[in-house]
């Protein structure tokens, strides 16, 4: 750990020319609290395309050590694809936009204490100095408050089942209506109530489109939900242009651009699908509760599946990861 602020400590703090939102940039809170690595820094004062990655699927979405050569492998099919990846996450109360290795592997490793931080608990963990993965929301805001548009990660959070009762909707719903950032993700998986999250996607305003293929909004392991999604775009050019309209008019909400899971692994999708239906209700009954309950179930289907979710999760992410780039790139070309 000590090493580790060492190394982080070597960070200068410079802030491209790029402009960031507001005066949050330039105040002295924002100095404090967010820290560019040099790759993403130097890539934002060109004007390089960035993608914002998440981490809580780092710390709380996938086993060890898969968490960490998952979040290498993505970081490179995004450079490979011409831009530049920035993995966000909280190391002892600050935000860090973009990761070096040993930073990844810090909050990779187990026995790292790190909480799962959303939009609410950011105030908290930067005030504790805490370690925090970052959720969809998280990080969303964050790409945002430094001006990085496009953002990739694996699954969203949507409305739980049984939401009508419980109140379970996730705090990603809720950011996309409010948050001028493009996720790009495989879906949401079947544990949530697909039907009930596009309704409230269409409640917050957000711009819902599947990407290729087919109309459908994909389910995360398998590509087809059932669903219909609103809107469907086929190109990269196609998905920035998109967003840059959204921009042009300064509508400060966010858009979801669903990307089914690759052909040659939707089998091995379906098949977790079964499982899945078991460990929503076996949750239920052990009254698992607020954030624990999406790591919990991640878990158990990965128990379950010996592995199987894992592989196809990996499968997923690297595919987003080449999409998000591809539009990263499309959406700095429109903008140049
Ligand atoms: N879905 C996944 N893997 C994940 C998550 C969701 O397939 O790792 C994580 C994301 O970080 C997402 C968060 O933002 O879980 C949603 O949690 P909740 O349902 O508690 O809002
Ligand atoms: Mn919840």
């Amino acid at each position: 750990r000590l090493s580790l602020l060492q190394h982080g400590s070597r960070f200068v703090k410079v802030y491209g020319r790029r402009k960031l939102s507001g005066n949050i940039a330039a105040s002295n809170g924002f100095k404090q609290n967010v820290q560019f690595s040099e790759e993403v820094q130097a890539a934002m004062h060109y004007g390089r395309p960035v993608v914002a990655l998440e981490s809580t699927i780092i710390t709380h979405g996938m086993p060890y050590p898969d968490n960490l050569s998952t979040a290498l492998k993505v970081e490179s099919i995004i450079r490979e694809n011409g831009a530049i990846p920035a993995t966000i996450g909280i190391l002892q109360g600050k935000i860090n936009v973009g990761l070096e290795k040993s930073q990844l592997e810090f909050l990779a490793e187990p026995n790292t204490s790190c909480i799962k931080t959303s939009r609410r608990d950011l105030p908290f963990v930067l005030s504790q100095g805490l370690n925090g993965g970052t959720t969809v929301s998280g990080t969303m805001l964050i790409s945002h408050i430094t001006g990085i548009p496009i953002f990739v990660t694996g699954g969203i959070g949507g409305v739980h089942r049984g939401a009508e009762t419980s109140l379970d909707i996730s705090a990603d719903l809720t950011e996309l209506g409010r948050t001028p950032v493009t996720v790009i993700s495989a879906g949401i998986k079947s544990i949530l109530d697909i039907g009930r999250t596009l309704e409230y996607l269409e409640t917050e305003g957000v711009c819902v489109a599947t990407y290729g293929t087919s109309h459908d909004f994909p389910a995360f392991f398998s590509s087809k939900s059932g669903y219909r999604s609103p809107y469907r775009l086929d190109t990269p050019q196609q998905a920035a242009s998109m967003i840059y309209s959204r921009d042009s008019l300064d509508i400060q909400t966010g858009s979801l651009i669903a990307v089914p899971i690759p052909e040659q692994y939707d089998t091995l999708g379906q098949s977790i699908e079964n499982v899945i239906q078991s460990v929503v209700k076996e949750a239920e009954e052990k009254k698992i509760q607020g954030q624990e309950v999406t790591p919990y179930i991640l878990k158990r289907v990965n128990e379950l599946t010996a592995g199987k979710s894992l592989e196809a999760n990996i499968h997923l992410i690297c595919n987003n990861a080449r999409v998000g780039a591809e539009i990263a790139v499309a959406l700095t070309n429109l903008k140049t």
